[in-house]
């Protein structure tokens, strides 16, 4: 009954693990320097936390996401492929993968979209959304680990789900914002709670 949901779900941090991937990376291609466990990490910007661990770090960082290979080698977090070809197929429901690349195109752009294809299917390709501001995209529900999705639209027609990421599990929501703390979180009811 009624129209149909679209949901938007974030690939880094919801889909993609770029948090395990990068750290992982790093460890191997600077073992002299110091790194942050995924349990320290606060804040959304990794360059950043690495930055006021030590200035060069900052770069260093950057320079592992920057590389060939990096995206389209991260692992799947769990249970989100599953969740998202599962929401795909229930009535009145369209699902996109809504994801901003970095702005160092040389690589991320073709290997989130190999991504998508390796672990969605080549079908899954027409579902896939490459933005720098999401505001601008309309939907019902965005599921993304971003605590501030901001942009050009003031009033962005999805409710924003934070999805638990390393980074924000220690932030408090603002009311009335709604989490999903992992993908056995219940994100059928989530759903449903925006149906008409
Ligand atoms: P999204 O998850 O769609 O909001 O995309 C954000 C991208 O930025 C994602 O690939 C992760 C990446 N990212 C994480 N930390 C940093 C950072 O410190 N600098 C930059 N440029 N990108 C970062």
């Amino acid at each position: 009954s009624g129209k149909r949901l679209r949901v938007l779900v974030d690939m880094d941090g919801v889909l993609a693990d770029f948090e395990g991937g990068f750290l992982k990376k790093y460890r191997a291609r600077y073992p002299e320097d110091p790194h942050i466990t995924l349990d320290d990490r606060r804040g959304f910007w990794v360059s950043t936390q690495y930055g006021q661990l030590r200035s060069d770090l900052c770069n260093k960082a950057i320079s592992i996401w920057e590389s060939k290979d990096f995206f389209i080698e991260l692992e799947p977090l769990p249970g989100g492929v599953e969740a998202v070809k599962e929401m795909a197929k229930m009535d009145n429901t369209d699902v996109f993968i809504c994801t901003s690349p970095i702005q160092h195109y040389n690589h991320c752009p073709y290997e989130k979209y190999a991504w998508v294809e390796k672990h969605f299917g080549h079908d899954f390709l027409e579902r896939v959304i490459l933005t720098r501001d999401k505001t601008v995209i309309t939907g019902d529900l965005l599921i993304d680990d971003k605590p501030d999705i901001l942009g050009v639209e003031p009033k962005p027609t999805w409710e924003h789900i934070l999805f638990t990421a390393c980074h924000n599990k220690h932030l408090p929501l603002s009311p009335p914002q709604r989490r999903l703390l992992s993908w056995s979180d219940d994100w059928r009811a989530v759903l449903d709670s925006k149906r008409q």
